[in-house]
């Protein structure tokens, strides 16, 4: 059996092969089951074998580019023992149920994290309980590098083990981007170490509804040992109400009858302090998350406040703006752009900021394509790519919505590259992302919200369109993959009639 896959991000470039090692006690008959996202090529066969828990272990091969002692993928390799042997793990194996006969070493070799998780899915329990894998040949890598979830722990506040269990899932489809929209106009759960009132004065509550330092470290590392970037979104300079409350003077007055109404605007583009704070904030975040990525936002800015504002209309003549607001958002988002560009960080914003400013935009950003335009994308990506844009594609996968019936099936048909282009501009498609929004989510409800609907999208990333561009075809393994991820504790919601042999509980 050899599994195979290549590393998907940039942040682990490097392909950590290894080898695993398995004891095999017997081989019997066949039960075929399958990998979701599916692979680029897998033959299975009817040979099968047995797995025993107690002589099972992953080791290092001795060309593995990983040595003895990575400690990341020591624990992948635990957490995987548990995962694929859930009964041994928790004490409900019978010890007398196997014998120890006839040890075959078994060789595979597995590049990082997604092999681990494919041969992970491979393993399977018959009726008595015991542990088969049946003999495959698998070679694999993703079709697109970015593959994102993206959260928004400012609508509702998510507690910390509701993100930690999210990147499990992640792992499970293969998901390598965790794109966290932290902040926005609701709440500002961050703590930050430089302007603490900002979630002291922001957040739903100062201390039990934020993430401290050691939380965001916490997420961070979980989605690192699991090859999952963490993508920071400080959305501005529109989403920022919750901002206003720590930081003074920040915000835009707007004003009515010609005297300030006491309600605030997107942020004040027109005063220097606004650069300083942000120059200030952006310099703290992107020590605090090491990605090389940071999203800025810039999408859906409200300009009706900067116009009733005397100062900011003085402003954009100064500058010769005229009465074109674009020009001053434009102006607002260069700034910012340049502020992270010294900070050596590769910025993405959302459309919004491209279609206002094409000129804002250069080929070291990453645009995502929202919501807005989900019946109209072909045409966007065909536009974004002519001008050199790399993006990543939301706009088809808002999963925050919710309606009756099978609609992962609109996920899974998506045709990413199905657009008209040369293939240099297919090349700048680099992935993309499902978005699940929080306005009606928090923990109750994220989790059946996301699974499996967002796996549907994970293998239109993953694997090779022309293998999976039936949706009858994908239905009984999807429904398989449900089960899977229900029997490891993810309570995904069902997607039809049918039941799981281990139901969840
Ligand atoms: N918040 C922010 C949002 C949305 C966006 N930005 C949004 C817009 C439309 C829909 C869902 C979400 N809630 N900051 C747009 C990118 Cl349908």
């Amino acid at each position: 059996m050899g599994v195979m896959s290549t590393v998907s991000s940039g942040q682990h470039t490097r392909p950590m092969c290894y080898l695993l090692l398995l004891m095999i006690l017997q081989l019997g008959l066949h039960t075929a089951e399958g990998v979701w996202p599916l692979p680029q090529t897998l033959i299975s066969s009817t040979e099968r074998f047995h797995l025993s828990p107690q002589a099972f272990y992953f080791g290092y091969g001795r060309q593995s580019a990983a040595q003895q002692g990575c400690s990341v993928l020591d624990a992948a390799f635990k957490r995987y023992f548990a995962l694929i042997f859930p009964d041994y793990t928790s004490g409900r194996w019978n010890l007398f149920s196997d014998k120890n006969e006839s040890k075959i070493l078994l060789q595979i070799c597995l590049c990082c994290f997604t092999g681990l998780e494919s041969f992970s899915q491979l393993v399977y329990q018959d009726d008595f309980g015991s542990y088969f894998v049946n003999k495959t040949d698998i070679k694999d890598f993703p079709r697109f590098q970015f593959r994102g979830i993206l959260l928004d722990t400012s609508r509702h506040y998510l507690p910390v083990q509701a993100i930690l269990k999210t990147l499990d899932a992640m792992a499970y489809s293969k998901f390598n981007v965790f794109h966290w929209h932290i902040v926005d106009d609701p709440s500002f759960p961050y703590q930050s170490r430089t302007f603490p009132d900002l979630s002291s004065k922001g957040a739903f509550h100062p201390m039990t509804h934020i993430y401290t330092q050691s939380d965001v470290r916490r997420v961070i590392s979980h989605a690192r040992m699991r090859g999952i970037r963490v993508l920071p979104e400080f959305d501005s300079p529109g989403h920022t109400k919750s901002w206003g409350k720590g930081q003074p003077d920040l915000l835009t007055p707007c004003y009515k009858g010609g005297i300030p109404s006491g309600t605030f605007g997107p942020i004040n583009p027109a005063l220097p302090s606004t650069y300083h704070f942000m120059a200030t904030l952006f310099k703290e975040v992107s020590v605090v998350f090491p990605d090389s990525y940071i999203h800025l936002g810039g999408d859906e800015v409200d300009f009706s406040c900067w116009k009733s504002n005397p100062y900011v209309r003085a402003f954009m003549q100064k500058m010769g703006f005229g009465s074109d607001f674009t020009k001053l958002e434009a102006f607002y988002m260069e700034n910012i752009v340049n502020i992270t560009s010294a900070l050596n960080k590769t910025s993405i914003v959302w459309q919004d900021v491209f279609d206002y400013h094409e000129r804002v935009s250069t080929p070291q950003q990453i645009t995502h394509i929202n919501y807005e335009v989900r019946s109209t994308y072909y045409a966007e990506l065909s536009r974004m790519t002519k001008a050199g844009m790399r993006v990543v594609l939301a706009a088809p996968w808002y999963i925050n919505h919710i309606s009756y019936g099978q609609d992962w099936h609109n996920y899974y048909t998506v045709q990413p590259l199905n657009f008209s282009g040369t293939e240099e501009q297919k090349k700048l498609v680099i992935g993309g992302e499902v978005c699940m929004w929080g306005e009606y989510v928090d923990a109750t409800n994220l989790t059946p919200r996301l699974w499996p609907r967002a796996s549907a999208a994970a293998e239109r990333l993953w694997s090779d369109e022309k293998q999976t561009s039936n949706v009858d075809m994908a239905f009984p393994r999807l429904q398989d993959f449900r089960c899977k991820l229900v029997r490891r504790g993810i309570q995904a919601e069902p997607l039809y009639v049918g039941h799981c042999k281990q139901e969840y509980q």
